[in-house]
């Protein structure tokens, strides 16, 4: 049977700063569940990249005596820099201006404009240089002020292309009758200031700067940033230009798409990608997964606000897979949530030293003491602790296709608990003293077997600490996917190791 594809997103961050740790949460959440995909038999392609057009770039260039590309240049060579660190896994980084993806965007402005779906006019409005975002009315505040990155919002009229977005309502109505925005309130929230309000037309060309991909028919204007942006996610599959074209397989329907973005952008990761795509006869993505927002004192973090916190400190000072962990596990996509060093100190204490770490090695000397490293293999199949790490597998697979990361890792760690207090229950050392060797075993048995469930279900996570995790077990990371625990077809070594994988910070 031919395998099922995955292709999963994640915005393309515009490069007028380094990246903080918002965007981190959502390239880790992408890189986890990727992972994810990939041991559970998917072919998978994962795209990030950088948005690299427009007139807040074009600003900052200036600011810096430096040409535009110049300017990004340098920052995105930084971007690189922190997903190497952060282990981020992606099949493509996509730029904005690879000449691959201006031809792609060129192309898709024609055919639209064929199709009289967009046309030209005038358009009078409010627009957020910072955010690069026609403002409506919900989101101004003081008659000023952008209510997201607090800036001020210029007035804007002049000569545009607009986009027939008023045309689509219906399509759109019923779109979101589907399960294709989540969670289920920023659905309602398009539905009810977007979708069944005045659907308006949509201003996609500019010519008030010249920082972007030029409109062929017409080159005074230059293509809004959004319509660019949003078209890096099918021009970096080859859609209508010379690159690979993996449009086939992985915009087709024998995959699964994926879109991670903040909630930020909802409305044009809900609305205005979709008509883009219906009006390329293109399918639709399965899920656009919206999540929330990594607060400061209550606001976003953000570049704008100057109130972020930078990853690579973080990765520096304590390890790339404790900010992996904290990120997936802290973090739930449905909710705003926070970051701060007492929070992130107390989750890698608390779950990974006390519980995962703790109970490796407790194990670990265990077998050591007691069988000189030889892990002994009993049938426990009986045994309802068997039975949980079988469970755990079970919950672990059905969470994760939901996409719901952190609810996938806590009944990971829940076995691991249940371990922990199995041996404190059970005391194997006092099993040990009254010469119960076949009941101590058992319980060792058991426990190998679990653990090894725990440290491959924590491994899209763990990416640096898994292999040693797995040697510390006598098990070779490679040896491991879902299918050994079916018949715990796997072979143990000889266990040595005794060094304490999390330390407590
Ligand atoms: O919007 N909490 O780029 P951007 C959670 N170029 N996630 C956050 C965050 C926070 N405090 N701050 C940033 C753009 N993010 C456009 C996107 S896509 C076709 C074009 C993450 O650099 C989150 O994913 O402003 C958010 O949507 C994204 O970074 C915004 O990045």
């Amino acid at each position: 049977m031919k395998k099922k594809n995955f292709y999963v997103t994640t915005p393309i961050y515009y490069p007028s700063g380094n990246l903080h740790i918002g965007h981190s949460y959502t390239t880790t959440l992408a890189d986890v569940i990727c992972r994810y995909k990939k041991e559970d038999g998917f072919n998978t392609f994962f795209l990030t990249g950088s948005d690299e057009h427009g007139q807040k770039i074009e600003l900052k260039a200036k600011e810096n005596n430096l040409e535009p590309k110049e300017y990004v240049d340098n920052i995105v060579a930084n971007f690189k820099y922190l997903w190497k660190l952060l282990n981020i896994d992606y099949s493509k980084f996509i730029r904005t201006t690879d000449v691959d993806h201006i031809e792609s965007v060129q192309n898709i402005f024609s055919v639209l404009l064929e199709k009289d779906l967009i046309y030209p006019s005038k358009y009078k409005g409010e627009y957020c240089i910072s955010c690069e975002e026609f403002l409506t009315s919900e989101q101004i505040i003081d008659n000023k002020f952008h209510s997201v990155c607090k800036k001020e919002f210029v007035m804007f009229e002049e000569e545009s292309y607009m986009l027939r977005v008023s045309q689509f309502k219906k399509f759109l109505i019923d779109l979101f009758k589907k399960d294709f925005l989540e969670p289920e309130n920023r659905k309602k929230e398009m539905l009810n200031n977007f979708i069944n309000n005045e659907l308006e037309d949509l201003s996609v060309t500019r010519i008030n700067f010249s920082w972007g991909v030029q409109v062929l028919e017409d080159p005074k204007h230059v293509i809004y940033v959004w319509i660019d942006a949003l078209s890096n996610y099918i021009s970096a599959l080859g859609y209508k230009n010379n690159s690979t074209n993996l449009m086939n397989d992985f915009w087709s329907e024998n995959t699964e798409i994926l879109q991670i973005i903040g909630k930020e952008i909802t409305r044009f990761h809900s609305i205005y990608w979709p008509i883009i795509l219906k009006s390329l006869d293109l399918r639709m993505p399965n899920k656009i997964l919206s999540h929330g927002w990594i607060l400061s004192k209550n606001d976003k973090m953000s570049k704008s606000l100057n109130n972020v916190i930078d990853p690579i400190s973080v990765i520096k000072k304590y390890s790339s897979d404790a900010l992996r962990f904290y990120i997936s596990y802290n973090l739930p996509t449905y909710k705003d949530g926070n970051f701060t060093d007492e929070l992130f100190i107390e989750s890698f204490n608390t779950n990974l030293a006390n519980n995962v770490g703790n109970l490796i090695s407790r194990t670990s000397n265990m077998i050591i003491k007691y069988f000189d490293g030889l892990v002994p293999m009993v049938d426990m199949s009986n045994e309802k602790l068997y039975k949980k790490g079988d469970q755990a597998i079970y919950n672990f697979k059905k969470h994760m296709d939901l996409y719901n990361v952190s609810e996938a890792i806590d009944v990971a760690l829940k076995l691991g608990q249940e371990c922990n207090k199995y041996i404190e229950d059970v005391k194997p050392w006092d099993l040990q003293k009254n010469n119960k060797i076949e009941e101590l075993k058992k319980v060792i048995s058991l426990l190998h077997r679990n653990i090894l469930i725990l440290i491959y279900l924590l491994k899209p996570i763990l990416v640096e600490s898994t292999k040693k995790m797995f040697e510390q077990v006598g098990v070779d990371i490679d040896l491991i996917n879902f299918k050994s625990f079916e018949n715990n077809d796997y072979k143990v070594n000889k266990i040595s190791d005794r060094e304490i994988i999390f330390k407590r910070i």
